[in-house]
């Protein structure tokens, strides 16, 4: 079985991930959308609330390859080594990204041998990131159409503390 890791925090979950997940999935026989946190560190959302929305955010005939699992204080080698999965999937936006990117990638392949293959993000959410979203909404602004409904009534109910 082709298995592949879409790793990432997901502190929420933007519709530029939901776009990487489902062509990851028309990929790979599985995705495992590995939702990585750092214990010593709150986030905005729970771990819980994380792997909700992206769990209903992903569309059909995609959801039905792809599962959504938390990992905390992993390697991300590790988490791939136990998953028995043979690739990690990323989103690149651009070359802020690339630059960011490729040591990881090539970290993990000297690590373990696991490749990872990056995806051009859609043009239409290149300027999206979790960080930017929160953001934005802190100050009032409106992210409808860059993340799932049910994150953007989230992310209004955090109001000031996003
Ligand atoms: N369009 C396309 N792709 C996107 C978009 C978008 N709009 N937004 C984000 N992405 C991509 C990002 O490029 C990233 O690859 C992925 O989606 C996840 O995004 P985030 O913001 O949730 O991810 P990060 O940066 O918080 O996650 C970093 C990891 C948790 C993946 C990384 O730190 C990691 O692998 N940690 C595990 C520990 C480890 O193994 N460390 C050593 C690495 S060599």
């Amino acid at each position: 079985m082709r298995r592949a890791v879409c790793p990432g925090s997901f502190d929420p979950v933007t519709l530029g991930h939901v776009d990487v997940f489902v062509r990851a999935a028309a990929l790979y026989d599985e995705v495992i959308v590995a939702v990585l946190h750092n214990p010593a560190k709150s986030g905005t959302f729970t771990i819980e609330e994380r792997i909700g929305f992206i769990e209903r955010a992903l569309p059909e005939p995609a959801a039905s390859h792809v599962r959504v699992e938390a990992f905390a204080g992993r390697l991300l080698v590790d988490v791939c080594r136990d998953l028995g999965a043979q690739a990690i999937v990323k989103g690149l936006r651009g070359e802020t990204d690339y630059a960011y990117e490729l040591p990881m990638a090539l970290m993990n392949r000297h690590l373990s041998g696991v490749e990872t293959i990056f995806l051009p993000g859609a043009p239409q959410f290149e300027h999206v990131s979790s960080s930017l979203v929160k953001e934005v909404v802190r100050f009032g602004g409106d992210v409808s159409g860059l993340v799932p409904d049910e994150v953007l009534v989230a992310l209004k109910a955090k109001g000031g503390t996003a």
